[in-house]
């Protein structure tokens, strides 16, 4: 049992201390963090332990994990397309399987195994192209065929009958699910033990600059005065990145999930088709936990669909036939910046003092703690580690792109 509860029960009873404090907002800081979700929560965690940088406000307009994060279906993997995708999201991986004993709070990490369905020939071929890139730098992927699909996911149809058979999958044994509340209160509550302050119900309304250069930020609580903003957002990174007066080239989509009622546990592998659009896990609640593409128009609704559902429990029943009696629990919608090469934007801006963490698509919440952990050195070296060079804002007018769209879940 947690020594925090018996705690509490000797105590009689009495609250337990809180996660994070709440501060006034200080007329200055080293740096800000516009957006509390994991990206943001995680780069000022390592601000402050591998960097010495305490001096940090995270600026969330609602409350933490209110975007991305709290609305992710949880996935962890390091099986992209390119090199630089695979390595990137590889130390992530690593950082992940740290966490729990790194908190001395269980992210409960589940390390399950990931399986991408192949249903046409052409599936077939990105798969293997993707198992050779992934086998290359190190990372456990490679492609099996019904029969061991099978074997890994019993309940599976791997017969001829559906409508687009099986064909084969990219297996990734390191892939699986976590808590993702788990790690936004871990990082908030680290990031807060070392002196960061964490300002929730906080908007940015304006970002102010001089002879090119950062010189504060206005809020809906105040103005700070600071020399390094990094805009973590998600949903809303053009309209911060517009207070700086930077462009970027990002469009914003819906991506709607939901769960069913909780199931006894029978699937203890995630399942991705790219073809049918879904993916799904089951939670140790027992819930399944699926996802489809993002809709099919650029829009900031977080709403849930009629068509949504309606598509989502037709492909997952051409996977799982068994799953007919199962009712869907509920459904939501999270906003997902898309760029151009399907791969994030870290890095500089023509602003000095404003850098960005920010298009980050379907892909965001399992590169929280690299990219946290890389944006902090940016900011306190000044320089770009090497693992975030290919990601930088200038890659588009230099035509160095990172394509990683063949590495998506599901179709966009
Ligand atoms: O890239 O693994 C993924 C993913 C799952 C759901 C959305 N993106």
């Amino acid at each position: 049992m947690p020594i925090q509860l018996i705690k509490q029960a000797i105590n009689g009873n009495r609250p337990l201390p809180r996660m994070w404090q709440t501060h006034d907002l200080k007329e200055r800081y080293d740096v800000v963090i516009i957006g509390g979700g994991a990206h943001g929560l995680a780069c000022a965690y390592y601000l402050a332990k591998n960097q010495g940088i305490t001096d940090v406000a995270i600026l969330e307009k609602r409350y933490i994990g209110s975007g991305g994060s709290g609305r992710n279906t949880t996935i962890i993997r390091s099986n992209y397309l390119t090199p630089e995708g695979v390595r990137f999201y590889d130390e992530s991986v690593k950082l992940y399987e740290q966490m729990s004993a790194e908190f001395d709070f269980n992210v409960m990490f589940s390390q399950r195994g990931h399986l991408t369905l192949a249903h046409t020939d052409g599936a077939l071929r990105t798969m293997r192209r993707r198992a050779e890139v992934n086998q290359l730098q190190g990372v456990d992927s490679r492609v099996i065929y019904p029969e061991e699909i099978k074997r890994l996911c019993p309940p599976i149809d791997v017969s001829e009958h559906p409508r687009y058979p099986i064909l084969g999958a990219l297996y990734h044994p390191p892939g699986g699910i976590i808590r993702h509340d788990a790690v936004v209160w871990g990082y908030a509550t680290h990031a807060d033990r070392m002196g960061v302050h964490i300002h929730q119900l906080t908007e940015v309304i304006g970002i102010e600059s001089e002879q090119g250069k950062v010189t504060a930020v206005n809020t809906s609580r105040g103005r700070i005065k600071t020399g390094m903003v990094l805009n973590a957002t998600a949903g809303w990174c053009t309209t911060i990145a517009d207070m700086a007066d930077v462009r970027l080239p990002v469009t914003t989509f819906p991506l709607q999930a939901c769960v069913t009622e909780p199931l006894k546990p029978f699937l203890d592998v995630v399942i991705v088709s790219g073809s049918l659009h879904v993916y799904v896990s089951q939670s140790d609640r027992g819930e399944l936990v699926m996802g489809a593409a993002v809709d099919p128009f650029a829009s900031y609704s977080t709403r849930g669909s009629l068509g949504f559902t309606e598509g989502i429990a037709g492909h997952m029943l051409e996977l799982f036939p068994s799953l007919s009696h199962v009712r869907i629990l509920r459904q939501w919608g999270g906003l997902c910046d898309m760029t151009p090469d399907y791969s994030p934007i870290m890095g500089f801006t023509p602003v000095e003092g404003f850098v960005v963490d920010v298009g980050w698509g379907t892909y965001g919440f399992k590169a929280s703690p690299v990219s946290g952990k890389r944006m902090a050195e940016l900011i306190a070296t000044n320089k770009t580690p090497e693992l975030l060079r290919p990601f930088r804002l200038s890659r588009f007018s230099e035509n160095d792109l990172v394509g990683e769209k063949g590495a998506a879940s599901v179709g966009h």
